[in-house]
């Protein structure tokens, strides 16, 4: 393993070390240890990994958390600030790096306005960080301008939770619920490759008698351990959802009295199901009526049932309606808030839960709070000890402010956490935009692709060597303890910011000795909001196995379960509403006859710069791929694992074939894991939701062709 060099022997007995830790990338957030070992006469110790106990995991670790310390002692983790000098980049110290990012951002922002400096996070960060970046934002820099990664990822569910029910907490349920549901919808999420760890929990509801629905343009994993899988068309989910809906309405398998007394809207979404053509909506969505009714039947008739969306359904530029016709549907059926029933948008990131919760989107303070709101401006500002006039208004999303770089209205930018130019939509644009800054500072551990763009590099601890809470999909917080000295200079992110703020004359609002200073001040900053962490303290998640939020005071104990007597809502009734058969923003014709989807594949994670240099796991998947169906490759002249060009309206990528019948014959599909020439998103449609600005990461029209031709 390319492990950091080590120079020192042991000369004495064998030397164990044994360091707990939760894994850095999915949602589940498993607990783990990781187990340094050096024998008598080593040079280098060795290493292994062991799950540990946690509800959540269950004690269970996927190949990605076995291997995550890999990318933590690999020898390329930045180990000092780094200064572009001529096209090269040079070593600095920290003191003449946090100089020059006080001087430039203050100019930029004397001859500019304060808006041209602009914050992006992401949901890898910890809620202590992620909390201090939107303060950071708003108090130290005083620029509107801050969004994150998680705009591709949770913004449609997140808007979507909040409007239906008054809240969004990715699962309405504990995973312990799952065995005890007899129907269960998965839509456009792939556990077995995302979240592995929780496939037991399906497994176990199998064998309890649950029958599975999967919906999904391609067969994986998880839709191989379905009972019904339906072939959906890309970008088609809200149709389908429909469709489910009119057939429990004309079975009469809908609950009544759960609608009357705890939702509103049921007339007019009843009226709007009423005039829709199941017909129409069996060709729209590529699925046949009789399987949509066997779907709806089955869900409908079950004493319990869940429903689950992930990316499939919500990275859509119809996401937030797609998921609103989902819940309808768990509404309509009176499924939810019961042990076995309920609802979950399977968060992705390790905080993808906590990173959107906080501060680190355009219109939001912690705790969920909104920063238009006078009431959760005044209570913030009074929190942070600033005049309410003093906080900025909203500013945009993570594309639009791409947009906004582009058009040089941003001039500088503060990346914390992701890797921009691989995971944004119409990548090639977003490249051009950020050359363009005139300053460009990313805090990460490692060279990523956007990184070696930056006029300064800030080298940060890795999961194993700070500590923080991250929540999980079921909004269960979890603490992670540092386990490992920060490798060379690095600094925790809090402790950048901090140490930013200070520069700008600011450092009085940003005094802390450790996380745990920051988790007191959010603890009172999400007070009374709707995600309310005051009753989680750290000694209180050193001796549970996390706590789920809402939590107001320490002594809440919840049971994990949302919505057993009432929504979110004032008056306490979830809302249902009508959708539309939507249609993707860009349909397939003569120059691009395909439709391409994208996703994940087991082994990397998002644009792959932490997994990549995990040797274990960059070994099970060398390079990206294009799947297609074998009628679709002879069509277009292609065999398998040959190389093939994938051409949009925005660009082209060249990526390998793989030819399978799991994947529909319009569709193509190719993972977001790789950058430059393979790096999917040049070629993705930055066309973006008109309520959440999710872009339609999951729908484009393509044409493909071999790279050689007639070969
Ligand atoms: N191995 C691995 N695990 C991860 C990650 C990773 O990068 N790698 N990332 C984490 C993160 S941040 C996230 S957000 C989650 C994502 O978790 P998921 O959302 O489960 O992952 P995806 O592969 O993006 O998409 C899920 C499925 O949607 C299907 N799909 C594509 N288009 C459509 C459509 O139009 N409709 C429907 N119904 N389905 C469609 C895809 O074929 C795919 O199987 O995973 C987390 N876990
Ligand atoms: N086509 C297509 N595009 C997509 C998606 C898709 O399904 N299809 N999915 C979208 C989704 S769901 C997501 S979540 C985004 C994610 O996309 P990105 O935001 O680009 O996510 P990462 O690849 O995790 O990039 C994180 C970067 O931050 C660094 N990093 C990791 N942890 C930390 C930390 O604690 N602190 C700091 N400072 N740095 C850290 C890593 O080394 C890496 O360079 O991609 C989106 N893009
Ligand atoms: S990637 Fe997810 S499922 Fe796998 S070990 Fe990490 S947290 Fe657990
Ligand atoms: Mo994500």
């Amino acid at each position: 393993m390319e492990t950091m060099q080590q120079d020192h022997t042991n000369t004495g007995a064998p030397v164990l070390k044994v360091m707990d830790t939760q894994c850095p990338f999915c949602s589940v957030q498993c607990k783990a240890q990781v187990i340094e070992e050096w024998a008598p006469g080593a040079t280098k110790p060795t290493y292994r990994v062991e799950p540990k106990m946690n509800a959540a995991s269950e004690g269970r670790l996927c190949i990605k958390g076995m291997n995550a310390y890999q990318h933590a002692l690999h020898r390329e983790r930045l180990t000092e600030p780094l200064l572009r000098q001529g096209g090269q980049f040079v070593p600095i110290s920290w003191d003449a790096a946090l100089t020059l990012i006080g001087e430039r951002f203050t100019a930029l922002q004397d001859q500019y306005g304060r808006d041209t400096v602009g914050v992006y996070g992401g949901g890898s960060l910890t809620n202590e960080s992620a909390y201090l970046l939107g303060k950071f934002a708003r108090v130290a820099l005083r620029s509107k301008y801050i969004d994150y990664n998680g705009r591709f990822c949770m913004s449609a569910a997140a808007s979507a939770g909040n409007k239906a029910f008054g809240i969004d907490r990715g699962l309405t349920n504990p995973l312990s619920d799952i065995p005890l549901a007899k129907c269960i919808i998965l839509a456009g999420t792939n556990i077995a490759e995302c979240q592995p760890t929780l496939m037991p929990y399906f497994t176990r509801a199998k064998e309890n008698g649950a029958f599975i629905i999967a919906i999904d343009p391609r067969e994986t994993g998880t839709t191989r351990m379905s009972d019904l899988h339906l072939k959906v068309k890309p970008g088609m989910d809200a149709a389908l959802a429909n469709g489910l809906q009119k057939v429990l309405l004309e079975e009469g398998l809908i609950d009544a009295s759960f609608l009357g007394a705890r939702t509103k809207g049921f007339a007019e979404l009843k009226a709007h199901l009423e005039a829709l053509d199941l017909e129409e909506i069996a060709q729209l969505t590529g699925v046949s009526e009789a399987n949509i009714r066997k779907a709806a039947v089955t869900y409908g008739k079950s004493s319990t049932a869940m429903v689950f969306t992930a990316r499939g359904v919500e990275q859509q530029t119809d996401g937030y309606m797609a998921v609103r016709a989902f819940l309808n549907l768990v509404l309509m059926s009176g499924k939810i808030g019961k042990p076995g029933s309920g609802y979950g948008a399977v968060t992705g990131q390790g905080n993808g839960q906590g990173g959107r919760e906080h501060g680190q989107k355009a219109d939001q303070l912690p705790g969920y709070r909104l920063i238009e709101n006078p009431g959760d401006r005044a209570y913030i500002a009074d929190v942070w000890d600033i005049e309410p006039e003093e906080l900025p208004g909203k500013g945009v999303s993570a594309y639009e402010m791409m947009e906004k770089v582009h058009a040089q209205e941003i001039r500088s930018l503060l990346v914390m956490g992701s890797n921009p130019i691989v995971s944004n939509p119409n990548a090639n644009f977003v490249e051009e935009g950020l050359r363009k800054l005139d300053f460009l500072v990313v805090a990460d551990m490692f060279f990523s692709e956007t990184a070696q763009l930056a006029d300064l590099i800030l080298p940060v601890t890795s999961y194993m060597e700070n500590a923080g809470t991250l929540t999980n999909l079921e909004g269960r917080v979890l603490l992670r303890e540092a386990s490992r000295p920060p490798v060379g200079q690095s600094r925790d992110d809090w402790r950048v910011l901090s140490d930013i703020a200070d520069q700008l004359g600011r450092g009085q609002y940003f005094e802390y000795g450790s996380a745990e200073d920051i988790f007191e001040e959010l603890r009172v900053a999400s007070r009374g909001g709707i995600a309310d962490y005051y009753g989680i303290t750290y000694d209180r998640l050193r001796r549970e196995e996390g706590v789920y939020w809402p939590c107001p005071s320490t002594g809440t104990v919840s049971t994990g379960r949302l919505f057993e007597q009432q929504f979110a809502h004032e008056g306490g009734r979830a809302e249902l509403i009508p959708v539309d058969n939507h249609m993707p923003a860009e349909l397939t014709d003569d120059a691009y006859p395909l439709y391409l989807t994208t996703g994940r594949v087991l082994s990397q994670y998002l644009t792959g710069v932490q997994t990549r240099r995990s040797r274990s796991l960059a070994a099970r998947d060398v390079e990206s791929f294009v799947e297609l169906h074998p009628k679709t490759a002879r069509a277009y002249r292609i065999t398998d694992g040959e190389l093939v060009r994938v051409t949009s309206r925005r660009g082209t990528i060249v990526v390998r074939s793989r030819v399978t019948t799991d994947i529909r014959q319009d569709t193509v599909f190719v993972p977001m894991h790789w950058g430059d020439s393979q790096c999917v998103n040049k070629i993705t449609n930055q066309a973006l939701d008109p309520t959440c600005r999710m872009p339609g990461f999951k729908v484009c029209a393509v044409t493909i062709e071999p790279l050689v031709s007639g070969a």
